[in-house]
């Protein structure tokens, strides 16, 4: 894979030989992963319309000739919040289609600083990164595109209301 990885936040994405999954900690190390900072949370909370918090926060490092495929983000079981993604570093070009592989897609420029939603009809839109624009940004001193996507995994539970029995008697 041409694009480095890690995560932040109670659940982490990884791949292996058993394939792509959700985990509380690191493959390697066993411990989990470093909590999602505040900065994200709050535009999560700007931008997401949704009442929980992300759970995951997949952290993408695309040097100059990295690229991601097209691809449905569909690990998750709660498809009702948005995936909210925030662009650093180099400009890439970024491409996004329909809910099949085959629609038509449209392309534009991802540069430092913005941040795409996925959600509603479009939060399982194909999408992919077809190339880095190397040198376009200066903000990673050895250069290259950080992706941070923030994603909700688990359903949340169902708020059912209080059960509550009044009575009001005159005696
Ligand atoms: O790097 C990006 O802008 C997209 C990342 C992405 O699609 C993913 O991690 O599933």
């Amino acid at each position: 894979m041409s694009v480095g990885m890690s995560n932040c936040g109670p659940l982490g994405w990884m791949s292996d030989e058993r394939g792509y999954r959700y985990t509380p900690t690191h493959p390697e190390t066993g411990r989990p992963w470093p909590p999602l900072p505040d900065a994200l949370l709050q535009l999560w909370n700007k931008v997401a319309d949704y009442p929980q918090p992300p759970e995951a926060c997949l952290i993408n490092y695309y040097g100059p000739d990295a690229k991601m495929g097209l691809h449905q983000d569909r690990d998750e079981e709660d498809l009702a919040a948005p995936v909210v993604s925030v662009s650093f570093g180099d400009s890439c070009l970024f491409r996004v289609g329909g809910l099949k592989r085959g629609d038509s897609t449209r392309s534009f420029r991802l540069n430092s600083g913005d941040v795409l939603v996925l959600g509603g009809g479009a939060r399982l839109a194909f999408h992919g990164v077809d190339r880095i624009y190397p040198g376009t940004s200066t903000l990673l001193a050895e250069g290259g595109r950080i992706n941070v996507t923030m994603r909700r995994v688990r359903r949340a539970v169902e708020s059912r209301p209080e059960t509550r029995v009044e009575v009001c008697q005159d005696r």
